[in-house]
């Protein structure tokens, strides 16, 4: 793009401004003075655009579709008209609490309506909201509640998802044990389920939304005042808290999700991400209804009451764009098309696809069994610091190949370095780590509270650039294909873990002395989680060992974390200045024994072998 400002400056123009920016684009990616701001005087209220300005037009539209867990229990089909008061409502409840501008507020909720009505009035009075996905551990919870200095935390009483309840209030409880006891508790009485209470700390959201004015004044914000705190795992230290702004963010995600999805006016949309994730923050929350778009929210899971119920939902509300992970589809692949064809998937018209590369086979049985052959597919790329797509087809404007993500999306610039000189990889046909050489806006900001270790993380190693931590190929047309992480972040069912993070679970343990852990192929979750364990002197390994292990980091972090294989390591393998070579274990675990590359600077050579002997077997 030659004219970066023009452009950005016209589509800056799809929001409502307080006050107009003069100002469109000020980015700097200079490692040590790193800068994003777009739209920086500018004014704006990101509930007004997601709500307000649709009053006029669309106050009886349908704004949400909640379909819940149970499927003979009523959809509920909110209008824009009772968005409004409902978030209106909620946002005099948090002012009630205390809550001011610039203040932190944790969202720790399931897929209830409830969960966009918190994300939306904290955005009214100028909050920060971080929400914290409902599959997390109390410590997991406590851990972000204290990194971001909440004032308060909102969650339910407990969660239905496929049949069963988490007990998320008692999580919150348990959690709050380790944070500052001035931390407000919110509960939203979801099922009714009896929970404890203290007085005087935990308020009862919806009674308390029926005592409070019905309006409340959106807060003027600047375009720069960060929206929203995500928090995702690196590849080293603690998760990072991904700050997100307000002006630049929901311009790129109102664009995106209108081209990406070719978003119409009545169209029916479905994400069936979860809110706990960016892709349920830019495209089931604030890119549909900064567009004034029908979202559905799914309280449920692909396989409940059986593996036919994606399709029913989609049949019962009439979907017109479906989005999913590429784990979903292979795992209702396996349970064979005859659930698919149950139902009439004539509403139809654009499918896609996020969260780690789609294998050609699964793309494929899903252009085939649920777009008939007639549903373009976008297979989007972008991260949670990306703010929304990077790399993505447009519906019938891209030709499709099964497994690429196609070409960069409007005003997006990558470039392929070769990952070991930094070397620009010009042409077609290339290999190299991926990165970015212009920001967009919406680009994540910073890291809450660490800018140094955000330009540390995303600018440092290939200087002047983005770099995103993925691999990637440019083929002879020009189409980018995604390899994957070349960190040591692993993709398990499209969730992003740490490697680091499940490692320093495992030595919290007392009967661990070390662990390494590393990402090895699933048929079903793309990756899965290979854990090397070295127990303390003295400790036996067993089953029952084994499953206390996989019991404990499901307590640390949260069952996602949970290693499918844990292989017990008198030893791991080192360099002789004691680094882990990850390579190696890698390897093993990829079951690849010809390919151990170059092993000469092992300290005990004697490690591997009994490594590769002991190998768990995972086919
Ligand atoms: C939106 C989201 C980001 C990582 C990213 C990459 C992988 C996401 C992908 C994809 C291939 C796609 N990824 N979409 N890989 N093709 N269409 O998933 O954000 O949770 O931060 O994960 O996911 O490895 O770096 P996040």
């Amino acid at each position: 793009m030659n004219d970066p400002d023009a452009f950005w400056g016209r589509e800056g123009k799809r929001l409502d401004w307080v006050t107009p920016y003069t100002k469109v684009k000020n980015t700097d990616f200079t490692m040590g003075k790193v800068s994003i701001k777009w739209f920086e005087d500018g004014v704006l209220n990101v509930a007004v655009n997601c709500i307000d300005r649709h009053l006029p037009s669309r106050a009886n539209q349908t704004a949400i579709i909640f379909e819940p867990d149970d499927p003979s229990a009523p959809a509920r089909h909110i209008s824009y008209g009772e968005l409004s008061e409902s978030v209106n409502r909620f946002a005099n409840v948090l002012l009630s609490q205390g809550v001011m501008r610039g203040d932190r507020v944790v969202i720790y909720l399931p897929m209830i309506p409830e969960a966009a009505y918190a994300m939306l009035a904290c955005a009214r009075i100028g909050a920060v909201h971080s929400v914290v996905f409902a599959g997390f551990s109390p410590d997991a919870l406590a851990n972000r509640i204290n990194d971001c200095g909440a004032k308060v935390v909102i969650t339910c009483d407990t969660a239905p998802r496929g049949g069963r309840r988490t007990p998320l209030k008692s999580n919150a409880d348990a959690a709050l044990l380790h944070c500052s006891d001035r931390v407000r508790c919110l509960v939203v009485k979801h099922t009714g389920d009896q929970t404890t209470w203290v007085q005087g700390r935990d308020v009862d959201v919806l009674a308390q939304m029926k005592e409070v004015a019905p309006d409340c004044p959106p807060r003027p914000m600047n375009a720069e005042d960060p929206l929203f705190i995500l928090y995702t795992s690196g590849s080293t230290g603690k998760p990072k808290g991904v700050v997100h702004s307000s002006g630049g963010y929901l311009c790129y995600a109102a664009m995106t999700h209108q081209m990406v999805f070719d978003y119409k006016d009545g169209d029916v949309y479905w994400c069936t991400a979860d809110v706990g994730w960016v892709t349920g923050h830019s495209y089931i929350v604030y890119g549909p209804l900064a567009n004034g778009g029908t979202t559905l929210m799914f309280e449920g899971v692909p396989n409940f009451p059986d593996p036919g119920r994606f399709w029913a939902v989609c049949e019962k509300h009439k979907v017109n764009q479906f989005y999913t992970a590429p784990t979903a589809i292979r795992s209702l692949m396996g349970q064979g098309p005859e659930w698919v064809d149950k139902y009439d998937l004539t509403s139809l018209r654009v499918l896609g696809t996020v969260g780690e590369p789609i294998n050609p086979e699964a793309w494929v049985w899903y252009d085939k069994h649920v777009g008939k052959g007639r549903c373009p597919i976008v297979d989007t790329f972008w991260q949670t610091e990306t703010g929304g797509h990077m790399i993505t087809s447009l519906p019938g404007a891209i030709d499709t190949k099964p497994g690429s993500a196609t070409l960069p999306f409007f005003g997006v610039k990558p470039v392929v370095l070769d990952a070991a000189t930094a070397a620009v990889q010009e042409g077609n046909g290339v290999e190299g780590v991926l990165c970015f050489s212009d920001s967009w806006p919406g680009q994540m900001r910073t890291i809450w509270g660490d800018h140094e270790r955000f330009m540390e993380t995303y600018f440092q190693q290939y200087p002047g650039t983005y770099f995103t931590g993925d691999g990637c190929r440019r083929d002879e047309d020009g189409y980018y294909w995604i390899t994957g992480r070349v960190d040591d972040v692993i993709n398990v069912s499209g969730h992003r873990m740490g490697t680091a993070e499940v490692e320093s679970a495992l030595v919290a343990h007392v009967k661990v002395a070390e662990a390494a852990v590393v990402g090895y192929p699933h048929s079903l979750k793309g990756q899965g989680i290979y854990a090397y364990v070295t127990l303390m002197n003295g400790i036996e390994p067993s089953d029952d060992l084994r499953k206390e292990l996989e019991t404990w980091v499901r307590t640390e972090i949260g069952p996602i974390a949970k290693p499918d294989l844990i292989q017990w390591a008198p030893g791991l393998p080192k360099t002789r200045s004691g680094k882990i070579m990850r390579r190696i274990l890698r390897k093993i675990a990829e079951n690849d024994f010809g390919a151990l590359g170059d092993i000469s600077t092992l300290a005990d050579p004697s490690v591997v072998e009994d490594l590769i002997e002991n190998r768990q077997n995972h086919g």
